[in-house]
């Protein structure tokens, strides 16, 4: 009985030594390897509002390309090369918040002012016009019209006069006349971003002084609409219209909840891919619709007919399938 029991306990023992070994070896042993499968890289993407970050093969040359989707500010579109690196082709390839005017977005940056002139951009949300450096001239007159309550956040060397109108429903016409003088400013911060913005400036300056966001785009006229601006959430990539350039349909919501009051501004959004770039086809494809507040769609061929249709979910409680028919347009 003794040997037994001395057996027993050896056996025990033995026991309690492989299971400590055991134990000592998950401890020391590092299971979780996946700090050698990534190896980080510096890459230079907008984040100012980010809402959405992605990756797509834009050209098919199987290597990631990255997308950022900014709200109403501007976004990245960075295309890959085999050596890590990434270059922004955002404007290159047209697919800013309109073409017309490339990187006229909201942004957390200024433009330079090293020229005299009048300068309008939007900064953090709020729309800037500054005069600078203007000479042989006493002050810089204008008018500004928006479709939304206003905020005056700041005013320098600038004299305003506010009018508002009331619309039809709840809607709000507010219309600005300002006078820069010098080295002026004024910024206005609308409670709705996205809406219509209309200015008229006073034809004593130059109109080659005027310079509208971050490129210093100027203007055909000195009446003027600056875009509305797209807030932008996810984008759905595929070639849909099989011309082997993949497209993008981007959702939208904005206005801080309100977009359902404004849905007659604002279409949806489907780039076309082409050799030269993006090019805006919602009203070709037939996505005449206006557009709902929606952050996901999904590009999906639900019949099995080798063409895509597209599937919209609406915060509104509804939701979208446009099926696409034989002339690539589509229908609710
Ligand atoms: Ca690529
Ligand atoms: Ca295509």
């Amino acid at each position: 009985m003794k040997d037994f029991l001395t057996i027993r306990n050896k056996i025990y023992f033995f026991i309690a030594i492989v299971a400590f070994v055991a134990l000592l070896s998950i401890g020391l042993y590092p299971f979780d390897r996946t700090s050698d499968w990534f190896v980080q890289e510096n890459i230079s993407l907008k984040g100012y509002n980010l809402f959405d970050l992605g990756v797509v093969d834009l050209n098919e040359d199987f290597i990631f390309d990255i997308f950022t989707t900014n709200h109403t500010a501007l976004s990245s579109l960075m295309l890959g090369n085999e050596n890590h690196e990434f270059t922004d082709v955002v404007s290159k390839w047209g697919f800013n918040h309109n073409a017309e005017y490339p990187e006229l977005a909201d942004s957390n940056t200024q433009p330079s002012m090293n020229v005299p002139g009048v300068y309008i951009y939007w900064y953090q949300r709020t729309l800037y016009i500054r005069s600078y450096n203007i000479r042989d001239k006493s002050s810089i007159k204008g008018k500004i019209a928006l479709l939304s309550p206003i905020t005056i956040k700041q005013q320098k060397s600038a004299k305003i006069d506010i009018t508002e109108q009331k619309l039809s429903g709840s809607d709000l016409k507010n219309t600005v006349n300002f006078e820069l003088q010098g080295n002026g400013l004024l910024a206005i911060a609308p409670r709705f971003m996205g809406i219509p913005v209309s200015f008229n400036i006073n034809n004593d300056l130059p109109l080659n002084q005027i310079y509208l966001g971050i490129k210093k785009i100027r203007p055909q006229s000195y009446s003027f609409d600056l875009p509305v601006l797209r807030d932008r959430h996810s984008i759905s990539w595929a070639d849909y219209n099989g011309d082997g350039y993949i497209d993008a349909f981007i959702t939208r919501s904005g206005l801080p909840g309100s977009i359902e009051r404004f849905r007659r501004l604002y279409s949806r959004h489907l780039l076309s891919g082409s050799k030269e770039g993006f090019k805006d086809s919602t009203g070709k494809s037939g996505l005449v619709e206006t557009a709902c507040r929606s952050v996901q769609a999904s590009w999906v061929d639900f019949n099995q007919d080798d063409q895509l249709e597209l599937y919209v979910v609406c915060r509104d409680d509804t939701t979208r399938l446009y099926q696409q028919q034989t002339k690539r347009w589509f229908f609710f």
